[in-house]
C-alpha cells in the first residue's frame, strides 16, 4: 500500500553571532537539505543584525529566513533543528546566550501551536525586524495565521529600532 505525506511549507529563521558565522547559516541549510523529509524552496539574504534586545549585550548576529517544504509535524522538525544546532556545535539553549546556531521555527503552514516548548508562530516574529525583513523578502503576501494580518502591515508599525543591515 502506497502512503501519502502532505508537505507543509514552512519559514524558518536562522541565526548567529558566533565564530564563522556565514559558515554556521550555510551549514545549517545544507543539513536540512540533505534529509529526504525536507526540501529548500527559497533563501533570503543574510542580514547583519543588532542584538536584540540592545542590553543582552550580545554581539552582533548574521540573520535569514529560508523556506522550507517538509513532510514532518512540527514536534519532529523541532527536534530536528535541535539535533543541527548541537551537531553545528550549538553549547546553550538560552535565547539570549552567544550561538554557533540557532534555527527556530516561525511559520508552519496554518498551524497555531502555544505548548511549553514549541510556539507556532513563533512568540517574538511581531517585535523584530530581523525576522520580518528575511521572512518578507522569501514571502511578501504572507499572513499572521491568528490576526490574518499580513506582516507586511505589521512591520509598517513595528516599534523595533534594532538596526538589520544586508551583508550578503
Ligand atoms: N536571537 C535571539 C535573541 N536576540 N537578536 C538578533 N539580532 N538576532 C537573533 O537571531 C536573536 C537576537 C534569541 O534566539
Ligand atoms: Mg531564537
Ligand atoms: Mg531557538
Amino acid at each position: 500500500m502506497t502512503t501519502h505525506q502532505s508537505k507543509n511549507t514552512v519559514y524558518l529563521s536562522l541565526g548567529s553571532n558566533i565564530g564563522d558565522r556565514v559558515k554556521y547559516l550555510s551549514s545549517a541549510t545544507d543539513e536540512l537539505e540533505s534529509r529526504p523529509s525536507i526540501t529548500v524552496i527559497k533563501e533570503s539574504k543574510i542580514y547583519e543584525t543588532e542584538p536584540w534586545p540592545k542590553d543582552s549585550k550580545n554581539d552582533l548576529f548574521l540573520n535569514q529566513v529560508i523556506k522550507i517544504e517538509t513532510s514532518l509535524p512540527p514536534k519532529k522538525l523541532l527536534n530536528l533543528c535541535r539535533k543541527i544546532e548541537t551537531q553545528l556545535g550549538r553549547k546553550t539553549k538560552s535565547d539570549y546566550k552567544p550561538r554557533t546556531i540557532d534555527v527556530d521555527i516561525l511559520l508552519f503552514g496554518d498551524v497555531i501551536l502555544r505548548t511549553s516548548d514549541l510556539q507556532i508562530p513563533h512568540k517574538h516574529i511581531n517585535n523584530r525586524q530581523f525576522v520580518l525583513i528575511p521572512l518578507l523578502e522569501v514571502e511578501p503576501g504572507v499572513k499572521d495565521p491568528i490576526s490574518g494580518e499580513k506582516y507586511e502591515l505589521i512591520l509598517k508599525n513595528i516599534k523595533d529600532e534594532h538596526k538589520v543591515e544586508a551583508y550578503l
